[in-house]
Formats: structure tokens, sequence, C-alpha cells
């Protein structure tokens, strides 16, 4: 197979967020943990034992005390080791989170310690040589923010503009790339059409309501963030893309199907603040087969047919080309692209390195199809906390004991680093 040879200055890294790694937090997702932890427990049985590894994960799954962040890899006190692991690894890049809560535990109350811990973070980044990309949101509010309505309540656009606000004032010279949101389709679908993520909703107007105050928040940062910032200062939100393939592919329904959820699932957030994203943040994780059916499908008359060849730990279809699809679908909007996720929950590690090589292969095919691609973050530095399920899904090029907090770096890490190292695959 040919070399392909990637532009110099290319960025390699991984990506993590605050609640999902840092342990010790106190937000909407801390509560809502407690409250639900039994009943997670209790149904993990009907929604995973269909998944080949069960076996494996059962105990931990029918486990209430799983679904509990807690301390999850205390990363908040050992980010400066986990830096040197990602230091060791090649990275010269990485994604973080910003916890809100952590900033504001009370409405209009700023912690100068909780900045001055996260300033700590940038530098350890910058000491290492690796370039920090901050989130500003990664789905989790302050307990306070919930209480006022979450995302419903147009309050919350000032009180996050505030919350910016402080933020670039106190770090906008030590950080050039900004995101705004993490996956606000994915936050709205989960938290109020599915019910499956705090507040546990399921209504699509209520949904959209929640998106447009999102899209409406990633326009008020981006502004704040320039004006505090410098004329290196970059503003991009990040948004989940599905690779959705008709299941008939001559079938008009099945495409039809598969276009309206490519717009309605991944795209509109995206154009509706095109003008305001100086780059895109594109996670990309799995395929979708859609097959219209008039009744009963997964979204009404939309269903998922997967052949399922090849899946994650979660079940998810992985499917490599998907991204060169999609970032190819992005690219039209003309902005540059950082694939800010793509991953997979591997416990064994025996598929992370061939993931890791076929997307990254993908993803130089979408850049010789003249795709403006500046870097790689993978998803995830560390195993952590994923939502819903818990701490079983293994995401990490690193992974945690979570009895001892150990840190064990795997063989997909070390692949990965001879890709960085030749930056060409
Ligand atoms: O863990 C999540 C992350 O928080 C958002 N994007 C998808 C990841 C894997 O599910």
């Amino acid at each position: 197979m040919a070399v392909l040879k990637f532009p110099d200055g290319f960025l390699w890294g991984a990506a993590t967020s605050a609640h999902q790694v840092e342990g010790g937090n106190r937000n909407d997702w801390t509560e809502w943990e407690k409250a639900n932890a039994e009943r997670l427990a209790k149904k993990a049985a009907a929604e995973f034992s269909h998944l080949k590894n069960w076996p494996e994960i059962r105990p931990q799954a029918e486990n209430p005390a799983n679904y509990i962040s807690g301390r999850a890899c205390d990363h908040y006190n050992r980010f400066r080791e986990d830096f040197d692991i990602a230091r060791g690894l090649g990275h010269n890049a990485h994604r973080f989170s910003i916890e809100w809560s952590r900033i504001e535990p009370e409405k209009g109350t700023f912690d100068e310690q909780a900045i001055e811990h996260y300033r700590q973070v940038i530098r350890a980044l910058r000491e290492r040589g690796i370039e920090p990309f901050a989130s500003l949101w990664h789905w989790t509010n302050p307990v306070w923010i919930a209480q006022q309505g979450g995302w419903e309540n147009e309050k919350t656009l000032s009180d996050f503009e505030r919350f910016v606000s402080f933020v670039a004032k106190a770090l906008g010279a030590e950080v050039n790339f900004w995101i705004p949101l993490n996956e606000p389709t994915v936050f709205a679908g989960h938290g109020y059409v599915l019910g499956a993520f705090p507040p546990q909703v399921k209504s699509y107007w209520r949904a959209n309501r929640v998106l447009k105050n999102l899209e409406n928040a990633h326009q008020r940062a981006y502004r704040v963030l320039h004006a505090a910032g410098s004329a290196e200062t970059r503003v991009g939100s990040v948004f989940n893309f599905h690779f959705h393939t008709p299941h008939r592919p001559k079938f008009p329904l099945d495409i039809l199907m598969a276009r309206l959820l490519d717009y309605f699932r991944d795209l509109r957030p995206l154009r509706r603040t095109t003008d305001f994203q100086d780059f895109i943040g594109l996670n990309y994780y799995f395929r979708d087969t859609i097959r219209f059916v008039p009744w009963g499908g997964r979204f009404g008359p939309i269903d998922v047919r997967n052949p399922n060849q090849w899946v994650s730990d979660m079940g998810w279809d992985i499917y490599p080309d998907g991204l060169r699809h999609v970032l190819r679908m992005v690219g039209e909007v003309g902005k540059p692209i950082y694939v800010t996720e793509n991953g997979i929950a591997d416990a064994s590690d025996q598929s992370r390195s061939r993931f890791i090589r076929d997307h990254i292969r993908a993803m130089a095919g979408a850049m010789q199809d003249g795709v403006d691609i500046r870097g790689y973050l993978h998803w995830s530095l560390l195993d952590n906390f994923e939502w819903d399920k818990g701490f079983w899904p293994r995401f990490g090029l690193v992974e945690i004991d979570y009895q001892t907090l150990e840190r064990k770096i795997r063989q997909s890490a070390w692949d990965y680093k001879k890709i960085i190292d030749q930056n060409a695959i």
C-alpha cells in the first residue's frame, strides 16, 4: 500500500472530557447518577445481553457502583502524570474540557482556585510541547443551571456567556483553540428525545428548543472568545457525525431517509453556525445503515439494519471508510477540520490498532480528495466514565485500573505512536 504523508505541523493526540476523567465533580450528572444508578444496573441485561462480550461486562454492568462517576481516573490530581504519558506517546495536541460547575459552583460566584487549576493544566501541556484544545461545555452543567431548566431556559444563554467571558479573560492568552460546545445534537437527542441522559425528556419540540439555544450559545461564545483572545485565537464547536448509508443502495426511500438523518441528526446545527466557526471539530465513531419501514423503526419510519461485521464492545458498527465520507461531506462547508474524537470501546485491545490505522488511512484519503484536515485526536487518552453506560466501556489508549488507579499503556497506543513519529501512514 502506498505511503501517505501528512503535512508538517499536523496535530496528533487524544481527547478527554472533565466529567469523564477528573473525579470529584459536583454537577447535574453527579446528581443524576445517584438517583439512577440502581435503575441503570437493573436494565443492563435487557440492554446489553445481546452483546458478544456480555459475560465479561455483566458483573460491572449489573453493579450500581458502575454508574457513579466518583473519583473516575483522578485525572484532576494526576494530569501531569497523564500528560507525561501523552508526550511519551508522541502526542503534540490534547483536547480536554473545563468544568463549568467547578469554575462557577453557584450562580455568579467564580472559584479562582479552579481557574488556577486549569491554568496549570494548560501550562503542563505547553511545557510538554502539546497544543491545548479547550472545550468549555462537554454536556455537564452546574446544579443551579439544571435547577433553572438547563438549556431549555434562555437565561442559561447569558449565564454561559458570562462563564465563557470569565474563562476567556483568565486563560485567553494561553489557549489558541477553543471549543465552546461538544456534540449539541447528541446531547439534545439523548437528553430530550430518547430520555436516556438527564433530564430524561422525550419531546422533539423541547429538543429543538435546546438545540436552538445551544446554537445561540455557540455564537455568543464565539464573539466573547475572539474579543478576549488574540490574532491566534481559533474557535470551533465539535459535532458528531454518523455515516448514514442506505440499506438498499438504489431504493429512493432508503436514500432519502439516510440524507434526512444526515441533515437533522448531524448537519443542522453546524450549518446554522457556520459563519461562527473558524474550524470544525468532527467526531466520528460508527455507521448506521438505514432502511425505510412503514412503521416501528428506530426513528418511526427509519430503521437501522447494520451488517455488524466489525462491532465494538458496545455493539457499534465499525466502518472506517465512513470517516472519509463524513469528512468529505463536512469539507463542503469550506472550513479547516480537526478530527476531535474517533475511537472504539475495546477492553481487550485486540481491535484498536487496526481501528486507528484504518481510520487514519480513511482520513488521509479524504485529504487526498482535497479536504482541509489539520489534526487527529483519538478518543480517548484514558479509559473513562462513559455516561449512562458507566465504566465498563474501555476507550483508552491507556488502561485504568479503577481499584488502584494505575495507568497501563496499551499496545495500540504504541502502534499509534509509530504513525505519529512517521507523520505518515
Ligand atoms: O465518551 C463520549 C464523549 O463524551 C462524546 N463523544 C462520544 C464518546 C464515546 O461515546
